[in-house]
């Protein structure tokens, strides 16, 4: 049976913007629709995790889509939310794969970050999962150490692709992904998560609020947590940064 696509409801475009992020919850305030997605040409003031910065010069795909899941359920979102960017990327013929928790990489590079915020308006949350996609990306408007780490879909397919394209694909995907996220749970999507996560098998370097720690990433656990073995001591991470992989 053919169920009625939710997302998305409607697609806001705008130009510029800080960060879709921020007038996502601008908009909150205003009776925005579950589904709605926002879309910008460029950001001035993209931003990633923990008030990092997202590069957002034009030639990019930067939106949020606004979701209301149970609270209860919302947990894996941020995670998961990378399943439909790799499926849309591997639609283009790119290898993508997943750095835990999120990153989108090709050949280490990262193509895609996302950042999911979860608000309350009126007593309803709201997830807003905001995504970044370097289509056509110009080292010259993005900073040194962004041009030495980031990839761009241009350059992975080796010719022009229209953002737009890309846009159509990856909402397909989301639209999809979410069904089956709030239809039938996460048990599959966490299984396809690990066969796509380039982390789970490495040593690894984790930055978080309680320090660093290190150790073989063995294992996503069912929370989402990277679990790492150090010397036979298991820890599971469910916040941070991956800084180094040997
Ligand atoms: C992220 O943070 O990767 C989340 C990025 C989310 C961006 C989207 S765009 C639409 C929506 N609106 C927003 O304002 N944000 C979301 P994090 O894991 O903290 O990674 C940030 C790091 O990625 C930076 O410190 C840089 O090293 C690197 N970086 C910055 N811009 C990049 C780019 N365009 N491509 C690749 N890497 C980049």
């Amino acid at each position: 049976m053919q169920s009625k696509r939710m997302i998305p409801k409607n697609i806001l475009r705008f130009d510029v913007v800080d960060s879709t992020n921020e007038k996502a919850k601008e908009l909150l305030g205003q009776n925005a629709e579950e589904g709605t997605v926002i879309l910008a040409g460029r950001q001035a003031a993209g931003r990633g995790r923990y008030g990092r910065a997202w590069a957002s010069p034009p030639g990019g795909l930067y939106l949020s889509i606004l979701l209301t899941p149970k609270e209860r359920i919302a947990q894996l979102l941020s995670l998961l939310s990378g399943l439909p960017v790799v499926r849309t990327l591997r639609g283009f013929g790119i290898e993508a794969s997943l750095k835990w928790p999120n990153d989108v990489l090709v050949h280490g590079l990262k193509i895609c970050g996302i950042l999911c915020e979860g608000v309350y308006r009126h007593d309803v949350y709201w997830a807003i999962v905001g995504i970044g996609i370097n289509v056509v990306m110009d080292p010259r408007r993005v900073p040194q150490d962004v041009q030495s780490t980031a990839t761009s879909l241009r350059r992975e397919i080796g010719g022009d692709v229209e953002p737009e394209s890309v846009l159509v694909a990856l909402l397909k995907e989301y639209n999809d992904f979410y069904a089956a996220y709030v239809g039938q749970g996460t048990d599959r999507l966490l299984t396809e998560y690990r066969g796509l996560c380039s982390t789970v098998g490495k040593s690894v370097v984790i930055e978080t609020a309680k320090g660093k720690f290190s150790g073989n990433a063995i294992d996503i656990s069912g929370a989402g947590a990277l679990v790492l073995d150090s010397g036979g001591v298991r820890t599971e991470i469910f916040e941070g940064t991956l800084v180094k992989t040997t």
